[in-house]
């Protein structure tokens, strides 16, 4: 894999150092006196695409050649995070680079802090895009990701007063040396108009859609490489713009201002990622931006299509396409118009294919994130789709009633559009109707999709439901993020973990081997070390190192409970109050991640969060033995050193709505053990791990749905319970605020209305069990057999088996082993 296919391109140190020199030189024009940080970084980048293109162009010239089944992906997010460090451990050049650099009199670190988060998404779907993307290039399967490329990604988070305070995230204020723009790939993606029914000729009834204002979209590609095996695949990221569509007739009558005025406005499809990760709020602007994905890529996938075949029959033997939750299903509609409208098939046969060729992934079960689109809106943006997408739902409708009869109750709830006043699309149910398989992304999650969101459709296609469990890739989360211990187990086993990570089965064998355990926690300690350095540097606080690092880094949500982490510190801080002597196991608690901007509650935990560590923090009585802190702007680059150093891993969630959770594999993968409830994943990482290496508690689904139903009343565990009492008490009474309104919704939230996310319910057991975490650590031997025990068991969640599980299960793609 590190064969030289052109000279330019060599793969060893003297090569890369070479490059990187002329680079700066002749690209950049500075040299050694002149070149700043951001210089030295896009000369390495700049030689790093070098190898890239090579191997870039080979793939696409081999999937081309075999006329090979394509694979496209369509999401609205893209969370890829830096790209350096993952495209040199891919091309398998990381040591040579590193070594180039430092001859070039470039430092390795400064270079790589140079490269800002492409911060393309908002949390868990967005990184599975990106991670997914790696394991598709990884397994050598033909694939294309399509998105959207934002002029502004996910806001940077600034604390103020303890306060989230959000800035425009200005990722390509200096430009993006990853990707290549390629001005002449260009679609035009029209909006509004009419549908005009015309008569073909052949007495038959035929639609056109005319009179559209239309935008442009420019592609922007970056080579997205397979770890080692010189498969280069394609992220293609449309960019918004209006160059060749300046309104002329206006122009001519002498309204350039607004002729120009409006081009700004059509490129404003693409500039700026919405930042809520599970609010659906139904905004003309997000209508678009999805339109503007799903059609530039529709015409870019059926061109590629039609330039080796003709036969419209074939496209689901040739493509597969897949949305990334609702946001792209109206490729579904679209792929019927240009069948029927623009390419003459019948309905049938277009719909047979749409079928076949569409498949749609749910990520959310949770009644706000589901996406309905106003028919009023649709109507005036996009006409002909609306036409559509009735007559899907008419004749699916008609389906129905045939296989069950007349239940006006059931055919309601199947209906794709709703009934009422101002009624809506329901995006899910056009993606089960519209493609041949619906996913949910854990066990637990893709039964609760069949036995209660999707129950009615369940009954109609049982064959369409399957689950396909999330993964991260092996390369990002262990091999990149923590070097050391990828040393360590490759040095014992070998490298083929990297993509076949159940190979660290292998190391259950050394958890009695007392060199290797030491070596192993030794590691951890190191990165906890450096993430202690990161933390003085930015806060200057000092950090106990030998404390358990106990972790929750996720999107602020009230489902998510990090108010329930903060009532446990709270109660922590209070036992060592109350008792300064006492023998506790020192721990440092660690938040990050962001609130949606319009999410009161949850930005409000932010602050809450601020003002508990002001208090635990600057207690001398406290001292070292805990430390509680919100730490600013998560990322992926923040994850990257948080994740490695944790010793615990939080996950929290009420049973029931997180429908996988990916954090939490990276973690075991780490090594780190988790506490959590039985929901999403964490019941397969349970069954993996093992019981006996994972602390669980709380109210199952099953309980969950019982204390509903019995009615729920959190007074009476308030009540009941001494400590919670007083946490909630402090809260209220202005003991970390001295605004004693401040707090009063989340009192409200707990008290008054009801506790829906079942925090008190919960409490009691939780803290129980973080005792018993206190209890293991205690004993350090123990601990780290079982975190070795959770690196060795957690194969399974590699992205490469999920993706395998959709290239043989969903996209009928074939994958060498
Ligand atoms: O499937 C990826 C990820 C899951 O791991 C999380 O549990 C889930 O919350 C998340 N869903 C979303 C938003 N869903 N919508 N819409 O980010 O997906």
């Amino acid at each position: 894999s590190k064969k030289t296919i052109h000279p330019r391109s060599g793969m060893n140190k003297d090569d890369l150092r070479e490059d990187i020199r002329q680079h700066l030189r002749y690209t950049l024009a500075k040299d050694e006196y002149s070149s700043t940080n951001w210089d030295n970084y896009r000369s390495v980048v700049l030689s790093v695409m070098d190898r890239l293109h090579d191997r870039w162009i080979e793939t696409q010239q081999g999937y081309y050649k075999n006329e090979s089944k394509r694979v496209y992906y369509l999401s609205m997010e893209y969370l890829i995070g830096r790209l350096l460090d993952n495209m040199l451990v891919n091309l398998g050049v990381q040591d040579e680079a590193a070594e180039a650099m430092e001859e070039a009199g470039l430092d390795y670190d400064k270079v790589r802090n140079a490269e800002w988060d492409a911060g393309l998404g908002n949390g868990g779907l967005g990184r599975l895009a990106a991670c997914f993307l790696d394991s598709m290039a990884t397994l050598g399967i033909p694939a294309i990701g399509y998105g959207i490329r934002y002029d502004f990604g996910i806001f940077y988070q600034q604390i103020e007063n303890g306060y989230q305070v959000e800035k425009p995230d200005l990722w390509l204020r200096y430009g993006n040396p990853w990707d290549v723009v390629r001005s002449k790939t260009q679609y035009n993606v029209p909006f509004y108009g009419h549908s005009r029914a015309y008569n073909d000729g052949n007495g038959d009834l035929k639609f056109k859609w005319e009179n559209t204002h239309d935008v442009l979209a420019v592609a922007y590609d970056t080579p997205i490489p397979g770890f080692k095996n010189d498969v280069v695949n394609n992220l293609r990221l449309w960019k918004a713009s209006s160059s060749s569509s300046i309104d002329l007739k206006s122009f001519n009558q002498g309204q350039y201002i607004d002729a120009v005025r409006d081009t700004q406005l059509n490129e404003n499809i693409s500039r700026v990622l919405y930042p809520n990760d599970k609010m659906f709020r139904g905004q003309e602007l997000r209508l678009k931006q999805e339109f503007f994905l799903v059609m530039a890529s529709m015409k870019d996938i059926l061109r590629r299509f039609r330039k080796t075949n003709d036969d419209w029959r074939k496209l689901p033997e040739k493509v597969a396409i897949q949305c990334n939750d609702t946001h792209p299903n109206l490729a579904i509609p679209e792929l019927m118009r240009v069948l029927v409208d623009e390419e003459g098939l019948s309905w049938d046969q277009a719909w047979d294919i749409t079928v076949k060729t569409m498949a749609y992934t749910n990520h959310t079960l949770l009644p706000e994130a589901l996406e309905k689109w106003p028919v009023s809106l649709l109507r005036n943006l996009l006409p002909r789709h609306l036409q559509i997408i009735y007559e899907i739902n008419r004749r699916f409708l008609q389906h129905v009633q045939e296989k069950i009869g007349d239940d006006r109750g059931k055919i309601s709830r199947l209906s794709i559009v709703g009934e009422g006043e101002d009624p809506v699309v329901h995006m899910a149910s056009l993606g089960i109707v519209g493609s041949h398989k619906t996913n949910g992304v854990a066990a637990l999650h893709s039964d609760l999709l069949k036995k209660t969101l999707f129950r009615d459709f369940y009954e109609i296609f049982p064959e369409r439901f399957t689950n396909k469990t999330n993964g991260i890739t092996p390369r990002r989360w262990l091999r990149q993020c923590n070097r050391e211990l990828s040393a360590l187990i490759t040095d014992k086993i070998g490298e083929e973990w990297v993509t076949h990570l159940d190979q660290l089965k292998k190391l259950e064998s050394y958890t009695d081997d007392k060199a290797f355990m030491k070596k192993f926690a030794a590691i951890k300690q190191s990165n906890k070390k450096k993430m202690a350095e990161y933390i003085h540097d930015k806060r200057g606080i000092k950090i106990n190192t030998s404390s358990m690092f106990d972790i929750q880094i996720k999107r602020i949500h009230e489902y998510k409970r990090q108010l329930m982490f903060t009532l446990y510190a709270i109660t922590q801080y209070n036992r060592i109050k109350a008792n300064p002597d006492g023998d506790f196991v020192p721990r440092t608690l660690l938040v990050a991640g962001k609130a949606a901007p319009g999410y009161t509650m949850a930005k409000l935990f932010i602050k809450l969060m601020n003002d508990v560590g002001e208090k635990i923090n600057n207690d001398p009585d406290v001292g070292d033995k805990l430390k509680f802190l919100f730490l600013e702007n998560y990322s992926v680059t923040l994850a990257e050193k948080m994740i490695p150093s944790a010793n615990l891993s939080e996950q929290i969630s009420t049973a029931g709505f997180e429908a996988s959770g990916t954090g939490n594999m990276k973690f075991a993968l780490n090594g780190a053990l988790t506490i959590g409830t039985l929901d999403g994943a964490n019941v397969e990482i349970k069954e993996e791990v093992g019981d006996e290496n994972i602390f669980i508690f709380g109210n199952t689904v099953d309980d969950v749905d019982r204390l509903r139903h019995e009615g729920y009343n959190p007074w009476t565990y308030y009540e009941k319970n001494e400590e919670l009492k007083q946490a909630v008490d402090q809260i209220r009474d202005g003991f970390f605020n001295e605004d004693k309104e401040l707090y009063q919704p989340i009192i409200d939230s707990l008290l008054h209305k009801g506790d829906y996310f079942l925090v008190l319910a919960d409490y009691e057991e939780y803290v129980k069990t973080q005792e018993k975490v206190d209890d293991l650590f205690r004993n350090q031997d123990e601990w780290n057999r079982k975190a070795l025990l959770n690196t060795a068991r957690v194969g399974k969640f590699s992205s490469d088996r999920t993706i395998r599980d959709y290239a043989e299960e969903i996209w009928n793609v074939k994958v060498a082993d």
